[in-house]
């Protein structure tokens, strides 16, 4: 059974535990994390030099980095619907999943830290930033109903539980109609329902 070892709020963690439910395979989260003060020890360290989470746990197998986690659980579970074998399809779904953590997760992580402070000590480009990101997401949805194309995949597991948080960010963002109706979709879905529950 896989262990995950994170807390149920962080972003990267809620990706893995989407995937998770979609596949419905047995599986037991741990909390470790930022309250739970329980990352920096040899222990933990041994599994994830970075202290952060998620981790997980198969057998003898350890592993961080939640795309890391995500391409290695579909492919293990032999999900070839959520990670195509066929290498022009899989890059559609690897080029999103970068994208994400290259483009989109510095701007997310930006409006986190700006949405904590007065509207006069926030960074000047913050929404305009989130913004522009947003808009290339939004030109892509208003072409496929899933990220990938047509199908679920392990992009929308990357981006669905950080975007949701990126639309509710107070920066007076412009409406974005096909990512709201993606969102949507996420929603419909238990399993995203399940994964972000916690915040
Ligand atoms: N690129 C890493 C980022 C991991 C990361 O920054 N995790 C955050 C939570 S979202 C973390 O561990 N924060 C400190 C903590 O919770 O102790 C991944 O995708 O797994």
């Amino acid at each position: 059974m896989y262990k995950l070892l994170g807390r149920a709020t962080s972003g990267n963690v809620q990706k893995v535990l989407f995937l998770l439910e979609e596949l419905g395979v047995p599986y037991e989260r741990l909390d470790y994390g930022r309250q739970y003060e329980n990352t920096t020890t040899a222990e933990y360290l041994a599994m994830n030099p970075t202290a952060k989470v998620p981790t997980l746990v198969d057998g003898d197998v350890s592993i961080w980095e939640s795309h890391a986690i995500l391409r290695y659980v579909a492919s293990r579970e032999k999900a070839a619907a959520l990670y195509p074998v066929d290498l022009a399809a899989r890059s559609h779904v690897d080029r999103w999943m970068d994208w994400m953590l290259a483009s989109l997760n510095p701007v997310f992580m930006a409006g986190f830290r700006d949405a904590k402070k007065p509207e006069a000590e926030r960074g000047a480009d913050t929404g305009k930033n989130l913004a522009a990101e947003l808009k290339i997401l939004d030109g892509q949805l208003a072409r496929t109903p899933f990220i990938a194309g047509h199908e679920l995949t392990l992009a929308d597991m990357t981006l669905g539980p950080v975007v949701r948080r990126c639309v509710a960010m107070p920066f007076g963002l412009p409406a974005f109609p096909h990512v709201a109706a993606w969102l949507e979709r996420m929603n419909a879905r238990p399993a995203f329902v399940k994964a972000t529950a916690a915040g």
